[in-house]
Parts: structure tokens; sequence; C-alpha cells
């Protein structure tokens, strides 16, 4: 690694955060581990939403085999292979599943990449990751219906770093963006948090952990940023319908992505996007890590003089 590869440019970052306005989103990610940005300040628009519904409604029907609409969830009962993972998978409990994951995004459509390089949602995560070594995890849509069980008692609450040994520092090693295609409440399955848990410096325990969860309420266009410390879950969605997300997820370079992007993605789609350099540099696809081929110098014997 090369000392400019891991150089901090804090100027550009303040820069960033001062010119598109998102200081006051800054200090709630500081307080809370946790800010929910407005449509009017990230500028993604609403109609480009709303075509990611089609996108991912039609890929559903696909995947699982039935048609699915966001006032009815799937227009048939859908099965689970049995060993099935989930969030819950996180305690003991076992309740009927109602969500899947929609995977790969940025390879589906043009559409998943703009997002993906939104710069108001790469200033937020660039300053709690660090401009120049943020990285793309993962881009998936968490495609959710009616269903009392949702995570379980537990709400599935989890820090999204809570694989990396402890202690955990004040930056965070992985950030996470949920951008609410339809919208979040407390009825319809929303996502559930515990306001400044970032600065525990440790994974959740339970059941204080659901018990101090409080739900993120926001409209359909809200962007979500948080933290890779911060206990997350979410709500069981009590109500008909669906529950659409996508989540844009972030890694210090240093960190393992759950993509592999860098490896097995078409790297040709980078450039049909609104910013092919933020794409390729968050891709990481010039980073010394991790490498395939030797890619140190190697002396060789010198010519020799007489
Ligand atoms: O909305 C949910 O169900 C949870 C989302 C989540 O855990 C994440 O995006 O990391
Ligand atoms: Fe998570």
């Amino acid at each position: 690694m090369t000392e400019s590869a891991v150089s901090q440019s804090p100027k550009k970052l303040s820069e960033a955060i001062e010119s598109y306005g998102l200081q006051e989103y800054v200090l709630q990610l500081e307080v809370d581990g946790l800010a929910v940005v407005p449509p009017e300040v990230h500028g993604f628009p609403q109609a480009r939403l709303d075509e990611m519904v089609d996108i991912l409604l039609a890929e559903a029907e696909k995947m699982v085999g039935c048609a699915f609409s966001l006032d009815r969830g799937p227009h048939a009962k859908v099965d689970f292979p049995a060993d099935a993972f989930s969030l819950s998978a996180f305690s003991e409990e076992t309740g009927e599943l109602s969500q899947f994951l929609i995977q790969r995004l940025a390879s589906l459509h043009r559409v998943f990449r703009d997002l993906a390089v939104n710069p108001v949602a790469v200033a937020l995560i660039r300053h709690m990751v660090g401009r120049k070594v943020t990285r793309f995890s993962s881009h998936n849509s968490f495609i959710k219906w009616q269903g009392d069980y949702g995570y379980g008692s537990s709400l599935g609450i989890h820090a999204d770093q809570m694989a990396v040994p402890l202690p955990w520092g004040h930056a965070a090693l992985t950030a996470n963006t949920n951008w609410c295609l339809t919208d979040y409440s407390l009825e319809g399955g929303a996502f559930a948090y515990v306001p400044g848990s970032h600065k525990f410096g440790a994974r959740p325990v339970q059941p204080k952990a659901a018990q101090m969860a409080v739900p993120v309420e926001a409209p359909r266009g809200s962007l979500i940023v948080f933290h890779g410390a911060t206990w997350h879950g979410a709500f069981p969605r009590k109500i008909a319908g669906m529950r659409i997300s996508v989540a844009n997820y972030y890694r210090h370079l240093m960190i393992t992505s759950q993509e592999d992007i860098q490896g097995a993605f078409d790297r040709s789609l980078a450039e049909d996007s609104d910013n092919p350099e933020l794409f390729r540099e968050l891709a990481g696809f010039a980073d010394a890590f991790p490498y395939n081929t030797p890619n140190q110098p190697v002396p060789r014997v010198a010519a020799r003089t007489g």
C-alpha cells in the first residue's frame, strides 16, 4: 500500500459536506449514528426511484415465480428453502419469513449504478469511513411484505460491522445507506435502530437492544444513512402491501466486501453511470489488494562491467 493511497483529504471532504449543505446530517450521524436525508437534499429524482420499484417488482416475479405488487405483495403463497438464512438467525426463534433480497443491483440496471454514486450519500459515507478509503461492499434490495413475524422479537438487531473484532474506534469500518422506495412507518415494517449505539463500541445485547430500538418513520424517497457500529434491524410489517428499500453498503478498503465487485463485476458497466470516475474508485478497480499476480518489483542482476 502506498502512502498516497491511504492519505486523507479532510479539506475536500468538508467542502463536499458544505457545498451540499449536509452539516446537520453530519451532526446527527455523530450524535445518533443515523441520519435521514430528505429528497430535496439528496436530489435523486423520485421518478427514478419509482423506476427502480418497477424493475425490482419485475425481478421479484422472475426470481420467485409469481407476480408482486406494492399493495398486495406476492400474489401467491411462497415457500423458502428449509435452511434459509435471515437476520432472525441471530436469535433462536423461528417464524414465517416475509422478505428476501435482490442482490448485485449494480449489474442489473444503470439506475442502481447512478444511485450508488449519489454525491450526497457518498459524501456522508465518506465522512464516516474516510474520503479516499471508502469502497462499495454490496448493492441489495430488501423486498418485504406483510408478516407478523418479521425478524422475530429480536427485531433482527445487529451492527453491520459486527464481524470485525472489538474494540472498534470512532471511524466507521463499514457504513450503510437504505433508500426508502416506499413509505416507512412502524406498522409498515420500518427500519429499527438504537440512537447513539454506534458509541457503545459493542455488539447488540438482547433483549435490551430490541427494547431500546425506535422506528425510523420516513416518507418514500428518503435516504437513511448509518454508521457500521449502529445497532439496527426492522419492525415486522403488520399491514398489507410491500416495503422496498435499496441498501447501498460501503466499507473501508481494508475490510472485505460482501459482493466481489473488484473481481466479478463487468467493469465496462462503470462507464455507463452518472460518474464513471467515482464508480471506478468506489469499486476499487485500481486497488493494490487483493492481488492475483505478484505485484512487487523484483531486482535483477546488474549488467556486469568488465
Ligand atoms: O430493513 C431491514 O430489514 C434491515 C436493513 C439492514 O439491516 C441493512 O441494510 O443493513
Ligand atoms: Fe444491517
